[in-house]
């Protein structure tokens, strides 16, 4: 195991890997920004390093600032956390190069997933499900009519580069596609410095599913089961709770097999996820692949019993996983409330400052995972989730009992956060019996005017 790691992220999750660092014997040095010198990260760390200014370009971001603070502290391995350079296959091409280990995927794994269309062109080749549509970039409108022709309106037009749902486009007919392709194409540009989209068939009101991956570096590849994220609102996620209410025993074990073959036909290392979108009749297809641990990894870890930071370190020091597929063991269910520094009134605008009041839930079945404290700063610069809160329950009800409570008894004042949002959801009829889809948070907003 590695002696010593630099964490290249802030907020809650550098606070996540120090803690499971802390319990492996694994020393820490944090970075941060000039807006971060008094963040919890920087308190709890071993070491740690200021690498620039508030703005993340030059801090976060900073890959010679970062590789600069890993050769100071002589640290033998870097853990990207998520977002930041997370999934830039450039900086985890340049770790290898300067001798640190990335504690992730290979550059090329993140390289292939992180281009689209060929991600959905290699899993498909391995037999998994995906949704019709150009298999190549649509550069022109004739491609496009083309293409909308064939698999019949309405479409969704792609960025190549994208993810995550930037760029994206719903079009029912030619006259929209045109133009939408136009739009999309320099949006795409503009995001992602490269232009290239391309056009599946759309389906209307599905849910996200996603399955949990762990690979190590002998080529065992597993998952640990799904999250169910539908509850988002302009692809921010707010609620995901594992097992999902949408699959059956039947479902789970077809969708996790395949997600492991998908993972099996790249040569995947470390954690992943693959997503998948399922519509109204159970059908599934594959949407894409997330080659990083995720802001909602907690859920699976509180129904698996696995800490997958540990198994990230575990696996990128070289060691093999420790179970078998048949060995892991799914029990009871979690939901996870991301608490975002927002005003859910006012079109979830930012609502950043000094947090003076502060209370933690406790009690049976209560996780906060969270970098705020009495007094401390939420600065504007950065993402606005301000924790997590995750609860545990035998079964999904508990779960949704237990995190009424402790909604209840969780205070952040005087800053605007989802709190209050999130109490409507869990009392919402649709929300209790688990039968939703992507269109949930807007039809919540309606349901009050
Ligand atoms: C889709 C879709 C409908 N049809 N693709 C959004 C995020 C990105 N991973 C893919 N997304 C979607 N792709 C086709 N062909 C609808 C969405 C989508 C969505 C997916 C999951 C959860 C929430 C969503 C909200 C809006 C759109």
């Amino acid at each position: 195991m590695f002696s010593k790691i630099l964490i290249a992220n802030r907020g809650e999750v550098a606070l996540r890997i120090i803690r499971a660092c802390k319990e492996l014997g694994i020393k820490t040095v944090a970075v941060y920004s000039q807006a971060d010198a008094h963040s919890i990260h920087v308190r709890f760390a071993d070491e740690a390093i200021c690498i620039g200014g508030a703005q993340s370009q030059s801090s976060y971001l900073n890959i010679p600032s970062i590789i600069s603070a890993a050769e100071i502290t002589d640290v033998e391995a870097i853990h990207p956390g998520y977002g930041f350079l997370a999934e830039d296959a450039h900086f985890a091409e340049i770790c290898a190069s300067c001798n640190i280990k990335f504690i992730g995927p290979t550059p090329d794994n993140i390289r292939l997933m992180g281009d689209k269309m060929t991600a959905k062109e290699t899993v498909r080749k391995a037999g998994l499900p995906v949704i019709t549509g150009s298999r190549a970039v649509v550069k022109t409108k004739e491609e496009a009519l083309r293409t909308a022709k064939e698999i019949k309106y309405p479409v969704i037009i792609k960025a190549a580069a994208g993810g995550g749902g930037k760029g994206m486009r719903v079009c029912h007919n030619d006259v929209r596609l045109i133009s939408a392709l136009l739009t999309a194409q320099s949006e795409a540009e503009a995001a992602f410095g490269n232009p290239d989209v391309y056009i599946e068939k759309y389906v209307d009101k599905p849910r996200h599913v996603e399955f949990q991956i762990l690979g190590d570096e002998s080529g065992h590849i597993l998952h640990l089961g799904e999250r169910d994220c539908t509850i988002q609102r302009r692809h921010q996620k707010l609620i995901e709770e594992s097992p999902s209410p949408a699959l059956d025993s039947k479902l789970r074990k077809r969708m996790g097999e395949l997600a492991v073959k998908g993972a099996k036909s790249v040569g995947y290392v470390n954690a992943g996820t693959i997503e998948f979108l399922l519509d109204e009749n159970n059908n599934f297809y594959f949407m894409e692949m997330n080659t990083r641990i995720q802001v909602e990894h907690p859920v699976t870890e509180m129904v698996t019993g696995i800490d997958l930071i540990k198994e990230q370190l575990r696996i990128a020091s070289g060691q093999r996983l420790s179970y078998k597929q048949e060995d892991i063991v799914h029990k009871g269910a979690s939901i996870e409330c991301r608490i975002y520094a927002e005003d859910p009134e006012n079109d979830f605008r930012p609502s950043p400052g000094r947090i003076a009041t502060y209370h933690i839930p406790g009690g049976p079945g209560v996780r906060f995972d969270t970098h705020i404290y009495s007094g401390c700063e939420i600065s504007p610069y950065y993402d606005s989730m301000i924790g997590k809160l995750i609860t545990y329950g035998n079964s999904r009800l508990e779960a949704i009992k237990v995190m009424q409570r402790s909604l209840d008894e969780l205070i952040i004042e005087p800053i605007k956060t989802t709190i209050g949002f999130h109490k409507r959801v869990l009392n919402d009829p649709a929300f209790l019996r688990g039968i939703f889809s992507t269109d949930f948070v807007e039809k919540l907003f309606e349901k009050r005017e």
